[in-house]
């Protein structure tokens, strides 16, 4: 085997954000942009000598250039064997369950997720670890002070078909190009009663599934149309595209409309569901009923045990911080303890391998267990429709009747997108200024009880991550958290979180905006979002 030693320099700005380097794709197109950064990885990780890795994307525009040249670049830098998705496909939550259960060393997921794909769009490259999660922080950290001291990077010469399943050589390394779908379908059989959602299908049941022309689209008619029976049709935009079809692939209410308007029609379905461009988040929308991703958070572990694989209970709930405190409620009438996190599904990491939980979900439409170590999108369809099957209820009766138990979080997100980076870090530096002062202040009829900027400890290993978003707790237990997105790749984009709780006797069946109407005008009062970016209103409300 030759290796080649390619000389280079750092390139500037390779910080990972909240899940893996986020650019444009014509940042990523500059030689050696993504080499210096997969280079830092195989540089800084933790791997045996001839370690497995594996590699998969969502199918976006560039996935195959990188695949191609990771391929190349692992084999010089001693990796035993890779491990890639047919066509360069892997889906986040897919790729999780590869690594875990190949015993690889680590993966690399070349994804942006929710953001837009496309010759101008974006890029992404992630690492996961060992244990199938995203890379914590203190392995991130490492990566990126890597690149900024990088000189060389290795490669072999070789070329792979990476769209014929089968097994070939590259300088050393064996190259495995596996099946993408077929190892995560059969855990999905593991796990969900898959003979019930069958008979509540036969019975007349019935879907839509929009794949959004990304990644989920294979696993969506593999495991929904042909193992649950669901007719053909079901999923839509079930084809990756490397462009998703010109549109963002976020399962939200404005990205994921035509979804909300099908469920929200005359003679809809009894389910809808949809998923982002990766595979690891959903969007949950019964007839005639839109489920807050944080109530589906607290509905579901409040009705796991009724999946085969959550039969014996759940050891503890987790969730993001900005993400309400419905599933605290569940935790706490379970029994079993409830953890908050900051964003991110790296920080569920240690919480799973630790065994303190079971269940983990973000207000972005992020649920997953300790099945994998990412969040997954079809594992929280599937639970949902095992629960429904298993209850016979609908969507709106499920969600009444917990909301009749535990109370209703009314719950918002308003995202500001391309604020200028600059107003956006002094809305937040005003703000964090302020935060002792506020306690006792009035804003309309809210009064606060505390505010603070979030910092974490993780139980397990008891590293620290601080300035993980600002909260303002008001005396009533509504609350306002502000932090930036850690995603984008376009000036900034604040985010303002909004939750106001009903006890079960109070009002279960009002307006969302009606609810939140005095939380959005004190956010805007408090922390002078149109005085500093000059919106009077959100580009994004979910
Ligand atoms: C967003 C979400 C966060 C999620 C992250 C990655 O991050 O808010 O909950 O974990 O995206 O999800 P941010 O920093 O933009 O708020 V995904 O599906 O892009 O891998
Ligand atoms: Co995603």
């Amino acid at each position: 085997m030759t290796v080649e030693t390619i000389p280079t320099s750092p390139i500037a700005g390779q910080k990972p954000g909240t899940s893996g380097l986020r650019k444009k794709v014509r940042v990523f197109q500059q030689p050696g942009y993504a080499e210096n950064f997969i280079q830092a990885v195989f540089d800084v990780v933790e791997r045996p000598a001839g370690a497995t890795l594996v590699i998969g994307g969502d199918g976006r525009f560039h996935n195959r250039v990188v695949i191609a040249q990771a391929i190349r670049m692992a084999a010089a830098n001693g990796y035993g064997r890779v491990l890639v998705g047919q066509g360069g496909i892997l889906s986040t939550p897919a790729a999780s369950h590869v690594i875990r259960t190949y015993g690889a060393s680590g993966g690399l997921i070349l994804s942006a997720s929710h953001n837009p794909a496309g010759p101008d769009e974006d890029f992404g490259i992630k690492y996961n670890i060992a244990n199938g999660g995203p890379a914590p922080e203190a392995v991130t950290e490492a990566i990126y002070a890597r690149t900024q001291t990088i000189d060389r990077w290795l490669a072999v010469a070789g070329d792979v078909d990476i769209d014929s399943i089968g097994t070939s050589v590259v300088g050393d390394m064996t190259v495995e190009v596996i099946d993408p779908v077929a190892d995560y379908a059969a855990l999905m059989e593991r796990l969900f009663d898959f003979a019930a959602i069958r008979r509540a299908v036969a019975g007349g049941f019935r879907m839509i599934f929009d794949a959004m022309s990304a990644v989920t689209g294979p696993y969506a008619v593999e495991i929904l149309e042909r193992r649950l029976g669901f007719p053909a049709g079901t999923v839509r935009n079930g084809t990756p595209l490397e462009d998703f079809g010109g549109h963002h692939p976020d399962p939200n209410l404005v990205h994921a409309k035509d979804l909300y308007d099908a469920m929200m029609a005359p003679g809809a379905p009894d389910f809808g569901a949809a998923s982002d461009g990766d595979g690891d988040r959903n969007l949950i929308i019964g007839r005639h009923r839109f489920i807050t991703p944080s109530d589906s958070l607290a509905m579901l572990a409040a009705n796991a045990h009724l999946a085969p694989g959550y039969a014996g209970g759940l050891k503890g709930i987790a969730r993001s911080m900005p993400t309400s405190a419905a599933a605290d409620l569940v935790a706490k009438a379970l029994g079993i303890p409830s953890y908050e996190t900051p964003t991110g599904w790296k920080f569920f990491g240690n919480l799973l391998d630790a065994g303190l939980a079971t269940i983990c979900g973000e207000e972005s439409a992020g649920t997953g267990s300790d099945h994998v170590r990412e969040k997954d999108g079809l594992w929280a369809v599937l639970l949902w429709l095992n629960i429904l099957a298993v209850r016979g209820l609908s969507v709106d009766a499920l969600a009444r009747e917990h909301w009749a138990r535990f109370g209703r979080n009314y719950y918002a997100r308003h995202d500001y997108e391309a604020v200028e980076t600059a107003a956006a870090n002094a809305l937040m530096a005003e703000l964090t200024a302020a935060l002792s002062s506020l306690p006792g202040r009035a804003f309309g009829p809210l009064s606060v009880a505390a505010a603070d900027s979030f910092s974490y400890s993780d139980p397990v290993d008891g590293s620290t991550s601080a300035n993980q978003g600002l909260r303002v707790l008001f005396t009533c237990g509504s609350r306002i958290v502000f932090r930036l997105s850690g995603t984008g790749t376009e000036g900034a984009t604040l985010r303002v979180y909004l939750e106001a709780y009903q006890p079960p006797d109070g009002a279960m069946d009002r307006e969302t905006a009606d609810m939140l109407a005095d939380l959005i005008a004190a956010a805007d009062t408090m922390a002078g979002i149109t005085r500093h970016t000059g919106r009077t209103r959100p580009d994004v409300v979910t």
